[in-house]
């Protein structure tokens, strides 16, 4: 029988890289989709005839509740959130009910609808914020630094507690930051790639950043992803780490980018008060070793690799935009 799947956040980069994942498994793939007057599609345009999309809200329980009852899934992977940490001070309400309350809400959709729907929980490495040891595992303590994660930690818990209060096959995956050249430009490895592509292309000279001194795991989304669709193929629900347990800082980041372009970032990179955030995460390394036992789950793509392959990606989107407009 065919397995059907259901992914919240389908528009966002881990939405797309599993829809297309599933799809090469063989997947009937239904992603869920938010009413918007303008359709924000561009990452899944290439599956568009291959996956179906639903109109719902994280913020609306009834449209939830709906779609599920049509499509009667297999799987849920809930990626749907408010997932930028500077908005969560912005907007702190809405990335509750986003991100935190919005997951309770897809939980209760599955117990009423079918409480044999396997369902994944994005859960962040920004739930361990003010980092209690190094590196972090399952078992470490969480001290979130952000309204964001503050979020995500109640987004865990409540599908820890859905799990032990009615027997729903929930896990909940905490991964490390991962980027692609999905990733939006907003976060720091794809703002940092599309300077640099614009910058050798020269339709830009400077560069602001926040603080370039935060150390992060970074890993590859395709990697990822294949990690979250592997806790969901397990005879029991669990909680898992995903990382690489190898940790860069963003001047790191910046020097391999700019560098990879033939560029030095010295003569483009300046630093601004205001993009450093009220409580920041200054470090975070993970310990994946249960997803590597148990999952048989390992990272493939290692930073170098991945930090290139974007900057690549952003050269030839640039060069064919800026080709475009000069014809
Ligand atoms: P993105 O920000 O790229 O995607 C977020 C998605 O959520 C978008 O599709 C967005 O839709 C959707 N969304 C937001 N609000 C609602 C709503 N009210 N109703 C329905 N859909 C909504 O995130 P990523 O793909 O990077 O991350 C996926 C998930 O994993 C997120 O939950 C994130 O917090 C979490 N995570 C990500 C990590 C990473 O490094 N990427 C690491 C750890 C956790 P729209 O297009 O309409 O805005
Ligand atoms: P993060 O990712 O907050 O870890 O959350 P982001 O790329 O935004 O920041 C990483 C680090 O870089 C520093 N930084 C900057 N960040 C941004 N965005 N812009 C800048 O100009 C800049 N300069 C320095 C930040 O201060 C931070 O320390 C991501 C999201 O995908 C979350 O949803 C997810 O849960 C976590 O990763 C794991």
């Amino acid at each position: 029988m065919t397995r059907k799947v259901l992914i919240t956040g389908v528009t966002g980069q881990d939405g797309a890289c599993l829809a297309q994942f599933l799809l090469e498994k063989g997947y009937e793939v239904h992603g869920m989709v938010r009413h918007s007057s303008s359709a924000n599609l561009e990452r899944i345009e290439g599956l568009r005839d291959r996956i179906e999309l639903h109109q719902a809200d994280l913020l609306d329980q009834l449209s939830i509740i709906t779609i599920i009852q049509q499509i009667r899934p297999h799987e849920v992977y809930n990626f749907a959130a408010q997932s930028f940490v500077p908005t969560s001070w912005s907007q702190p309400l809405l990335t509750g009910e986003f991100t935190a309350l919005g997951v309770t809400r897809m939980l209760e959709a599955i117990r009423l609808v079918d409480p044999s729907i396997r369902f994944y929980q994005a859960s962040s490495s920004e739930m361990f914020g003010n980092v209690r040891e190094e590196p972090q595992n399952e078992q470490t303590s969480f001290w979130p630094r952000s309204p964001y994660g503050v979020a995500k930690v109640y987004g865990h818990w409540i599908t820890v507690n859905y799990r032990e209060s009615y027997n729903i096959f929930a896990c909940s995956g905490i991964l490390f930051n991962h980027e692609s050249p999905l990733r939006g430009k907003e976060f720091v490895s794809r703002k940092v790639t599309d300077a640099v592509a614009r910058i050798k292309l020269g339709l830009q000279d400077k560069l602001v950043l926040g603080n370039i001194d935060a150390l992060r795991d970074w890993g590859y989304a395709g990697d990822y992803i294949e990690a979250a669709w592997l806790m969901l193929q397990q005879d029991r629900p669990d909680d898992y780490v995903v990382a690489t347990g190898i940790k860069h800082s963003v001047r790191d980041l910046v020097e391999l980018a700019f560098g990879h372009a033939g560029l030095d970032w010295r003569d483009h990179v300046e630093s601004d008060q205001s993009l450093f955030r009220p409580a920041e995460v200054n470090t975070l390394c993970g310990d994946a070793s249960k997803a590597r036992r148990v999952l048989g789950w390992a990272p493939r793509v290692s930073f170098a690799e991945l930090i290139r392959m974007m900057v690549d990606a952003d050269l030839e989107r640039v060069r064919r935009e800026k080709a475009v407009s000069a014809s």
